[in-house]
C-alpha cells in the first residue's frame, strides 16, 4: 500500500477533507514543542483552518524526546489523518499545517536555529505537566530537576523546554530580533503564568540581565480542550482502509473542540477565531472550570475505573455508581467553587461532559489518564479541596478521587498484580508505601509529599481523616463496591 504524502493525498476519496491551500507556499511561523497527538488534533487543526488565508503560520513540530513522530511524519511530508468520531458517526480529514518536524535530542541546534528565526513569532507548547520542571504544588521552577541542572551548564545544548526557550530568547536578543510569544497549551492553571515563572527563574539563574529581558516576553494563558486518546494499531488499520493509503501516525478524537486564549501576541497571531477559538482578556475562570470539572472528573474516574477493571473511560462510566459519582462531584463539590461566567450555561457544560466521557467510539484508556498523577492532582482535585475546606463545605467525592490515586500509586491492583505506574515520582511513590498495609500509614506517607500536597493539606486533620476513610474502604471492599455505594436511593 502507498504511503500518505504530498504525492498521494490529492488522489484520496472525495469524502475526505484535504488542505484547501497550496502547501508549497506555507512558511513556518510557529515552533511547537511537544508534537504529540493532542497538538495534532487541536492547535494544528485550528491552524490548518486558517492557512488558506495566511500561509505564514505553518508549524514546525519539535519532539523533545523520541524520534517517533518525525520518523512517521517525515515520509508523509508532515501530512496525517484526523478521525473525528462519536456514537453517531465518523469523519476523516487530512491535516497539512505541520510542515517540518525536528527531534531535539538528535539536533538541538536545528531547533534553536528555527526558534531564533525572525519568521518564528510564536513558540507554543504541549509538553504535559511534568515538562515544565516545576513544583506542582506552587508552580515554581524545580531547581534540582536533572534537566534544569543539565541545561544551566549546557545552555547551547538544552534538554528541557525551558532551556530551549531561554537560549532561543537570548539568541534573538543578541541578534536584535524581537521575542516570540510563548503559548502554553497544557492543562495547568494560568498556564501562561506558570510557563513565564519557570522561564524567568531559569533565565535569572543563567544571568540576571537575561532574566530582565525574559521578564518582558508575552505569555498569554489558554484553556484548551479536546479528548484525544493515544492512537492504536487498530486505528491505523481502519484509517488506512478508508484512505486507501497508509498513514503511520493518524489521530483519533471527538467532535468537541474548544480553545480560549488571552489576546496578547506582540508579533501577531493566526486568526484562530475564524476557526472557532475565542479570544478573551482573562482566561482564568475558563481554565478553572475545565481543569476542575473535566480533568478532575477524568482523573477520579480513571483511578476508580482502572481499579475496578475498566480499560476505557466509556467502560468506567458504565460501572454501577460511576455516573452518579461524577455528577455528584461536579454539581455538589466542584461547581460551588467556580467563579460565575456571565452567559455561560454551566449545567449544559456538565451534561455535555458526561456525554463526552460516555463516547462509545473513543477507546480512551483509564491507564493513560492515570499517568503522572503527582503532577495532575494539585490543579485537578487539591485546589478544589482547599476551596471547600475554606468554605467549611464537604468534599467526600474529591477525597475519594485522591484516595483512589493513592490506592493506584501503591502499584498493586486489586488482584495483587503490579500496575505499570508512570509518574516522575513513581520510584518514590513505590518506596514510600512499600510493605505498608495500614491506611493511616499509607495516607501519612503520601501526604509527606509536600511538593504535591503543600504543607497546609499535610497537616489538615479532617482532610487526612477523609482520605483514611476512603482508602480503608477501597482496600477492604474494592473499587466496584465503593462505586456502587454512590448510587442514589430509590
Ligand atoms: C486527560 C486530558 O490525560 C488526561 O489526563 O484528562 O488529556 C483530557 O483528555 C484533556 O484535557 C481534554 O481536553
Amino acid at each position: 500500500m502507498n504511503r500518505l504524502s504530498s504525492q498521494t493525498f490529492q488522489q484520496l476519496p472525495d469524502t475526505i477533507e484535504k488542505p484547501d491551500y497550496d502547501r508549497t507556499n506555507i512558511t513556518v511561523g510557529i515552533v511547537h514543542l511537544g508534537i504529540g497527538a493532542f497538538h495534532r488534533a487541536h492547535q494544528a487543526v485550528f491552524t490548518d483552518d486558517i492557512l488558506a488565508r495566511d500561509p505564514s503560520w505553518g508549524i514546525c513540530g519539535v519532539s523533545l524526546r523520541s524520534a517517533e513522530t518525525r520518523d512517521a511524519l517525515g515520509p508523509q511530508d508532515g501530512l496525517y489523518a484526523l478521525k473525528v468520531q462519536d456514537g453517531q458517526g465518523e469523519q476523516l480529514r487530512v491535516i497539512g499545517s505541520v510542515v517540518e518536524t525536528l527531534v531535539a535530542p538528535e539536533d538541538p541546534e536545528a531547533v534553536l536555529i528555527r526558534m531564533s528565526d525572525p519568521a518564528t513569532r510564536i513558540v507554543s507548547l504541549t509538553v504535559t505537566e511534568k515538562g515544565y520542571c516545576h513544583n506542582p504544588a506552587n508552580g515554581t521552577l524545580d531547581e534540582r530537576h536533572s534537566d534544569i541542572i543539565h541545561d544551566l551548564s549546557n545552555p547551547a545544548r538544552p534538554r528541557s523546554a525551558v532551556g530551549f526557550i531561554v537560549e532561543a530568547l537570548a539568541r534573538r536578543q543578541a541578534a536584535g530580533v524581537p521575542a516570540f510569544t510563548l503559548l502554553s497549551c497544557d492543562n495547568l492553571p494560568s498556564n501562561g503564568h506558570v510557563l513565564k515563572r519557570v522561564v524567568n527563574r531559569f533565565a535569572e539563574m543563567r544571568d540576571p540581565a537575561l532574566g530582565a529581558i525574559v521578564a518582558a516576553v508575552a505569555s498569554p494563558s489558554t484553556m484548551i480542550d479536546r479528548i484525544v486518546p493515544a492512537t492504536t494499531d487498530a486505528d491505523r488499520a481502519t484509517i488506512a482502509k478508508a484512505l486507501g493509503v497508509e498513514d503511520a501516525w493518524p489521530v483519533v478524537t471527538e467532535p468537541f473542540r474548544q480553545w480560549v486564549i488571552e489576546d496578547d501576541f506582540p508579533l501577531g497571531r493566526p486568526a484562530w477565531e475564524e476557526a472557532g477559538a475565542v479570544f478573551v482578556e482573562d482566561v482564568s475562570s475558563f481554565e478553572l472550570m475545565k481543569l476542575r470539572l473535566l480533568n478532575g472528573s477524568h482523573s477520579t474516574l480513571a483511578y476508580l475505573g482502572f481499579l475496578a477493571g475498566a480499560e476505557t473511560v466509556a467502560e468506567a462510566m458504565a460501572l454501577s455508581g460511576m455516573e452518579e459519582l461524577v455528577e455528584g462531584l461536579m454539581c455538589e463539590e466542584v461547581s460551588p467553587t467556580l467563579p460565575a461566567l456571565a452567559g455561560f450555561d454551566l449545567p449544559a457544560y456538565r451534561r455535555a461532559l458526561v456525554e463526552r466521557f460516555k463516547n462509545p467510539a473513543l477507546r480512551h484508556r483509564t491507564w493513560q489518564i492515570a499517568m503522572d498523577g503527582s503532577q495532575k492532582l494539585p490543579q485537578r482535585l487539591l485546589g478544589t479541596i482547599r476551596d471547600r475546606i475554606a468554605a467549611g463545605a464537604s468534599y467526600e467525592r474529591l477525597a475519594l478521587g485522591v484516595a483512589a490515586w493513592m490506592r493506584y500509586a501503591r502499584g498493586i491492583d486489586e488482584a495483587g498484580n503490579t500496575i505499570d505506574v508512570r509518574d516522575p515520582l513513581a520510584g518514590r511513590l513505590a518506596a514510600l508505601t512499600q510493605g505498608l498495609d495500614d491506611p493511616e500509614k499509607i495516607v501519612a506517607a503520601f501526604l509527606g509529599l509536600t511538593e504535591v500536597f503543600g504543607e497546609d493539606l499535610r497537616v489538615d486533620v479532617h482532610f487526612r481523616a477523609a482520605l483514611v476513610g476512603a482508602l480503608s474502604r477501597l482496600l477492604s471492599d474494592g473499587s466496584a463496591v465503593v462505586l456502587r455505594s454512590q448510587r442514589r436511593e430509590g
